[in-house]
């Protein structure tokens, strides 16, 4: 175990001296470089896994600093792959994030023009270019989305993201017992769980994204969603009890 946490704290600071190295490297090498950054859980959603990726929405860019569509629906616990086509003669980018500090950012960005960032959660496209992000939407809410390059965002290239939440009947109370990232599962003492006909004990589920694993330690009282799959049964979202 302590073994395992060191590993892991080794992975986490080669992954941050890579994505330094690589802030201003091309696309391919950013997106090596998300793939092994630390996961950071916001409250529009935490990066998601590929492998779990049950949609993929395409959203357009264009130089009338608009995106198409300019709002997607999504549910919680739904990982997504956003692909952005950029139509447009000019660079675009695509940030997700709540309002509030897409309006911080984008004051930074006119006070620092050419400043780059690099985020799972963003995707800069060059014109005529694609882009691509892939997140895991475990937070319900309403969120934005922004094209936040100097004029592009006064000039309203923004966006909504609707995250519908869980109807209340699909969630189980539990707590957590065990969470073991590496092999992507979390022990939970649980509750009835009503859509399987289960009654309360305390069991081992795979969880559909590692994602969501991020922040959660043993005892911490959660809501669950969970269906069964042919390999056992699997979390598909999951978040603190209110
Ligand atoms: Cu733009």
């Amino acid at each position: 175990m302590i073994r395992t946490t060191l590993q892991w704290a080794a992975a986490v600071c080669l992954a941050v001296v890579a994505s330094t190295a690589l802030a201003h490297g091309d696309d391919a090498k950013k997106k090596a470089g998300n793939a092994t950054a630390r996961k950071e859980q916001k409250a529009w959603g935490i990066a998601g896994d590929a492998k779990a990726v049950t949609r993929t929405i395409e959203i357009g860019m264009d130089d009338s600093m608009r995106f198409t569509p300019d709002l997607i629906e999504v549910r919680e616990g739904e990982t997504v792959r956003l692909t952005h086509r950029n139509k447009g003669k000019l660079q675009h980018e695509f940030v997700l994030g709540t309002k509030k500090e897409l309006d911080e950012h984008a004051a930074l960005m006119v006070k620092f023009p050419n400043m780059e960032h690099d985020e799972p959660y963003m995707a800069h496209v060059a014109p005529g270019q694609r882009g691509e992000i892939v997140w895991a939407f475990n937070r319900a809410g309403e969120f934005d989305f922004a094209c936040l390059i100097a004029g592009h965002y006064q000039a309203g290239m923004v966006g909504k993201v609707r995250v519908l939440a869980a109807a209340a009947s699909d969630m189980t109370e539990g707590e957590v017992r065990k969470v073991d990232q590496a092999a992507k599962k979390i022990t939970l003492k649980h509750g009835e769980i009503k859509s399987l006909e289960m009654p309360p004990m305390t069991m081992v589920f795979q969880v559909k994204d590692a994602a969501l694993l991020e922040g959660l330690k043993p005892g911490d009282k959660v809501r669950f969603a969970a269906e069964k799959s042919p390999t056992g049964y699997v979390v598909t979202q999951i978040r603190p009890a209110p």
